[in-house]
Parts: structure tokens; sequence; C-alpha cells
């Protein structure tokens, strides 16, 4: 297996970090996930548009150009030829000595890029029979909008979650319902789409944006507004969303069944555009070899 260190690929237990580097230090640094279907990238520019916008918010840049980084994750991908799967990328700051929180205004390095690319299918077991989520209070900060590679809320969430035999934790500030911890929330309700608008308190999902157009487009209504806890606890259904959870239904939640425990009506309806959406962009063929 091969990994890009900046613009080398390299054998992956060749590939080092600098112990001073920003992002193992500071966890200084963005990154993004990209879904391959039939050896397509499913939404790359969206994808990069929001590593660039992320890096942006934290006057980082970039070390290479849109046209460059396509040229180099294209050659990842070839080299471990990936069919359906995933590109995981992250820039960190760069190496700093001596350790320092402030960055230097001169600083000697753009970022530096690390990239792996594994072959994960589809779990399509669970997109039909769903999980389990919990909920908690969001006691992350107040820049959930930037791709950051510091996760330590998040981590703690899901592990939560998982501690608690549960797939996802639902987060929420108070009353209001946020997004979990790798992943979106939307609820339906009368047959209407909830899900948080897209401020500093969210990642904007990409599948969530997609979602939320085909969809729309379908003739569900879409609202990005605010719900509380008590939507949550009273929806209809419950999904959740990200890159490599597709359209995940919750049938489970805090321990009490979600409508009837089975995928809702809405929830299959809504995968199954984002699925033709797959097709339209990856071809024809990509959800058939993508099993
Ligand atoms: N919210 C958070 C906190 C996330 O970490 C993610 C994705 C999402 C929402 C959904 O965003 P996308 O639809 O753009 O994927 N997390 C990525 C991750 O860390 N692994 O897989 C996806």
């Amino acid at each position: 297996m091969k990994v890009l260190v900046n613009d080398q690929l390299v054998e992956r237990d060749e590939a080092k970090v600098d112990i001073e580097d920003r992002g193992y230090q500071f966890g200084d640094g963005v990154y993004e996930v990209v879904r391959l279907y039939n050896g397509q990238f499913f939404t790359y520019e969206e994808h990069i548009d929001r590593l660039y916008a992320s890096a942006a918010k934290i006057e980082l840049t970039i070390p290479y150009s849109k046209d460059k980084l396509r040229e180099l994750l294209e050659s990842l991908v070839k080299e471990n030829n990936i069919q359906t799967g995933n590109v995981y990328l992250q820039v960190s700051r760069g190496i700093q000595m001596p350790r320092n929180h402030v960055i230097p205004d001169a600083f000697p390095l753009e970022g530096i890029l690390t990239a792996s690319a594994s072959n994960v299918p589809r779990n399509e077991g669970q997109f039909v029979a769903g999980g389990k989520a919990i909920t908690l209070e969001d006691v992350r900060w107040l820049r959930c909008d930037i791709k950051s590679i510091s996760l330590l809320g998040n981590i703690l969430a899901k592990n939560k979650a998982h501690q608690a035999g549960a797939l996802e934790a639902i987060l929420h500030r108070g009353d209001l319902v946020t997004e979990c911890s790798a992943s979106n929330v939307s609820i339906i309700k009368n047959g209407e789409l909830w899900t948080h608008g897209a401020d500093n308190l969210i990642l904007n999902g990409i599948t969530r944006q997609v979602i939320n157009q085909v969809a729309s487009e379908a003739g569900i209504t879409v609202h990005e507004a605010d719900f509380t806890v008590q939507d949550l606890e009273t929806a209809d259904e419950i999904f959740i969303s990200s890159t490599t959870l597709e359209v995940t239904p919750i049938i489970n939640l805090n321990g009490q069944t979600v409508g009837d425990g089975k995928r809702g009506p809405v929830t299959a309806r809504i995968h199954e555009l984002f699925e033709k959406e797959i097709e339209r962009r990856c071809g024809e063929g990509a959800l058939i070899t993508a099993k």
C-alpha cells in the first residue's frame, strides 16, 4: 500500500511525520474524506472546495493548486487500485521548532499533505437495517464548520455512543439538535425533512447537501432550520448522513424505538434518490461494482 507524503508516493511504513509537525503537536490542520464508486470520485469538487475553505478559515495555505492536488490524489487512487473506497487526506501546518502556539509570520512551510486510500465496500446491510443512537450535549468548540483534524470532542462523543452499543451520538446544544460526532442528522416529520442550518455549529456535510438537493427536486420539503431534542424524540423517522454512511436510518434513540423500528419510507426514498445521484455522477454501473 502506498500513501502520499506531499507530492511523493511512498510505502505506508516508510511514511514519516516529524515530531515537531504542528498537526501532530497541536492538531493544527484540516482534512477531508472523499468517496469513490467504480473508481470514480464522488462529489470531488465539493470536498476539495471545502478543504480549501477550511484551510482559509485557519489561515493555512494548501501547498498545491487544485489541479496539482487532483493529479496527486488520482495517482494515489491508481497506485492502490481503488474501486469503491475512501481517500483520506489532511494538510497540517507543517514543522516548527521550537514548539510555539503562535503561527510564525514567515512560516517556512506552506503545509504538509498526507493522504491514504483504501477499498471500503458500501455497508448495504446497515443502510437498510439502520442503527442505534444516543443523545449527548454538544460540548465541542464553536467552529464546527471547519473540518479540523482536532477531533477530541467528536471522538469522546463517538466513544460514548460505542460504549452504549450505539452507532452514533446525536449532539445538541441545550434544546437544539446540531449534528452527530462524525455525521449530520436529519429528521422526518409529516413527510418533511428537518436538518440544522449550515452555520458555525455544524460541518456542512457534502452528503447532506446532495440529499437536500435531490430531496427538494423530488418534491420533499426541506427545512434547513432549528429543531429541538423533543422534535427528535417524536420524529417519524431519523437518519444520519456522511460520505461513508450515505443515508443511514436511526431506528432506536436512547433505547426507545423510532417509528416502528424499521427504516421509514421517506428515508428509503431519499436513499434511492441519493443512489441515483451516485450513478449519475460516477456512471451507470457504479453501485453494482460497489458491492
Ligand atoms: N459532521 C461531522 C462532524 C463529520 O465528521 C462528518 C464527516 C459529517 C458531518 C458529514 O460530512 P460529509 O457528508 O461531507 O462526509 N466525517 C468524515 C469522517 O471523519 N469520516 O468519514 C466522513
